[in-house]
């Protein structure tokens, strides 16, 4: 199959007209790709996000045509997906302060042109969600963008179409999540047109890769809160002095294991089902 897209964990393939997506087990932090692979990430993530498409079926359409119609090879960790015109906007929504949004809010009170109450501070809970969204461009480097400039890119109604979706499938989500002891910070979605004109909602869905999963026990403002699943190899690999430059250390295999279970628990909360590991 003809290699599409390779990002830093994933992989896209054409399969005729469709897109075979495929996840690895890499894993990343700040930014950096490991040398040391998580075994099972890349089919945790893939179910995970499966689960999630067909719990939010009714909120918008997706890509997936199918979870299992795959290359044996990648059996578990890939989807075959409709192809479609992808809009250039990484659709964020947050619900809590943090990561990008808490520097915007601290520079000029607001995140994407949305101005938020004054006094807000890391961690904390946002009045009501809120559409922020950036440009797409390498990680790291995207670009708030107000909605009249999203309109600006895709036109009044996708626009509106996009920010109205974005919210739905965040707000039924964080609180699918939050019922089940996980907070959902904020989330990316990408979306794509069908021919027709038909928004679809595309890409992975509701992943820790994709969005701030933090464990809702421990949660508390005021402060950073700690991811659910990379906490423990981020807090790993600083210990070792790593200045966050390529090449990350090599993982050891207890530390492994442990973020790896991570990726499992989160699986099973979410979904109420083990991880067939
Ligand atoms: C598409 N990406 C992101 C980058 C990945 C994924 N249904 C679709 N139709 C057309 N294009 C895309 C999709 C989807 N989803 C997604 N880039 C293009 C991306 C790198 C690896 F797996």
């Amino acid at each position: 199959m003809e290699l599409v897209h390779s990002g830093k964990v994933r992989e896209l393939y054409a399969d005729g007209v469709d897109l075979i997506m495929v996840a690895s087990d890499r894993i990343s932090v700040y930014d950096v790709v490991l040398p040391t692979p998580v075994p099972g990430k890349g089919r945790v993530l893939t179910q995970l996000s499966l689960w999630w498409f067909g719990q939010l079926g009714d909120v918008v359409p997706n890509h997936v045509i199918s979870g299992t119609d795959v290359p044996a090879k990648w059996a578990g960790r890939a989807i075959r997906c409709r192809r479609l015109q992808m809009l250039p906007v990484e659709c964020i929504a947050r619900g809590y302060l943090a990561g990008l949004g808490l520097a915007s809010y601290r520079e000029t009170g607001a995140i994407s042109g949305v101005p938020l109450p004054p006094g807000l501070g890391e961690g904390d809970r946002l009045p009501e969600p809120v559409f922020t969204p950036t440009t797409k461009a390498a990680a790291g480097h995207d670009e708030p963008l107000t909605f009249d400039e999203v309109a600006g890119l895709v036109g009044g109604p996708v626009a509106a179409e996009l920010r109205s979706a974005t919210l739905e499938v965040y707000r039924r989500g964080a609180s699918l999540a939050a019922d089940r002891g996980v907070l959902i910070a904020d989330t990316k979605l990408e979306f794509g047109l069908l021919a027709d004109g038909t928004l679809m909602l595309a890409d992975e869905v509701l992943t820790p890769d994709s969005s701030r999963f933090w464990p809702a026990d421990s949660w508390k403002p005021g402060g950073p809160n700690f991811s659910f699943d990379k906490q423990y190899v981020r807090n790993w690999a600083l210990s070792t002095g790593w200045d966050k430059k390529e090449p990350a250390p090599v993982v050891p295999d207890e530390v492994i294991e442990v973020t790896r279970n991570r990726y499992f628990d989160v699986y099973q909360r979410l979904t109420g089902t083990p991880f067939p590991a």
